[in-house]
């Protein structure tokens, strides 16, 4: 707009000035902000660490029960999203802690949620009714609109990720909740009960008796025991990957896609020393460092990683990463909703 005489621009903003009240803008003063020829989102490649926020959270445990919290849960707003509640534009993380004895009452909600593990035993998310033993680094999932309740029946605290699609639902502006009314669902069957049905890449023959989850999402759990194992017997296989070491997605054994509809996760192990050359994808990414440590560099910013570290990945920001120790990471980000879209890109350097 630079090339207009000033007789022609003061004309102009006079006529914004009395279209604004009317709610009418020119879109020619903003097309180029609106339609980027590549991805400027706000968010920030942050991280946080485990322990610093366990300190917090703990403090948080001796102020509020679980019960009166409804869930008792420390937001890691990503401080390029202020006031958010955001750590990407589209995904919430958090970190929850249920104390021994404790319950965090039943309810359920269109938001899609996930549970990292990262300290405790032995506490149990219940999905439907249906109890899911939660151990280190075990993967558990409530998908959108299941009942969901947790419990700490062992003898110490419990300390999980919560990963959920809040930015997401928002946006379109369909959030619904509602309570059960009671503290847990009365018991619909036998903990892990849905891991021996559907946990093998097998699924009991479609109408048989033995198929009783709902169709499109029957598994709920991925204990860690499982994919490390798995994540172990491909590094044995094959070299790692140039851009992402030795990854694995985590499936939907229903249709062999993503976890839940709008939410993607999946595990890497980079060997010790390995650097992984650059690579960017749309989906900005929540990651935690399960084992080992290392460095990033997430675009110009240079992350030190060790055990218990969450950090963020924006969109289209270049990510390499170097294994000092055996790295292991989890991560998860909305690229199942974007592959839906037709809007999710990836790009290697
Ligand atoms: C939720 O349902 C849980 O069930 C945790 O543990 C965190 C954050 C926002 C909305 C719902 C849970 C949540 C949440």
């Amino acid at each position: 707009m630079s090339t207009l005489v000033n007789d022609q621009r003061q004309q102009l903003e006079g006529l914004y000035d009395e279209m604004r009240p009317k709610g009418l803008y020119p879109l020619w003063e903003h097309l180029a902000a609106l339609v980027t020829p590549e991805p400027r989102g706000q968010t920030k490649a942050v991280k946080w660490n485990f322990s610093e926020i366990r300190d917090y959270l703990m403090r948080a445990g001796d102020l509020i029960s679980a019960h009166d919290a409804e869930r008792r849960v420390l937001i890691l707003e990503n401080p390029g999203l202020p006031g958010t509640s955001g750590i990407t534009s589209s995904l919430y993380a958090g970190l929850q802690l249920i104390l021994p004895g404790e319950v965090a009452p039943c309810h359920r909600h269109s938001q899609c949620a996930l549970r990292f593990v990262l300290d405790g035993d032995g506490a149990f998310t219940a999905v439907d009714g249906e109890k899911a033993v939660m151990r280190p680094f075990d993967l558990i999932l409530t998908p959108n609109w299941q009942w969901h309740d947790h419990g700490n029946v062992s003898g110490k605290p419990m300390i999980w990720l919560d990963g959920l699609d809040i930015p997401t639902v928002h946006h379109f502006d369909a959030s619904f909740a509602e309570k059960l009314g009671q503290e847990a669902m009365s018991e619909s069957a036998p903990a892990d009960d849905s891991m021996r049905r559907y946990g093998r890449n097998l699924r009991p023959m479609r109408g048989s008796t033995a198929d009783r989850r709902p169709t499109e999402l029957p598994l709920f759990h991925y204990p860690y025991s499982e994919w490390r194992h798995s994540l172990t017997s491909l590094a044995e296989a094959d070299a790692p990957d140039p851009h992402l070491g030795h990854a694995l997605e985590f499936l939907n054994p229903a249709n062999g896609g993503a976890i839940m509809p709008t939410i993607s996760a999946h595990v890497r192990l980079l060997p010790a020393g390995f650097e992984s050359r650059g690579r960017k994808s749309t989906d900005a990414t929540v990651f935690t460092v399960v084992e080992g440590s290392g460095q990033a560099q997430i675009g110009e910013i240079e992350q030190g990683l060790k055990h218990g570290d969450i950090f963020v990945v924006p969109s289209w920001h270049t990510l390499r990463i170097r294994a000092t120790d055996e790295l292991v990471l989890f991560g998860y980000s909305d690229r199942a909703a974007q592959e839906k879209l037709g809007l999710y890109r990836e790009a290697k350097a």
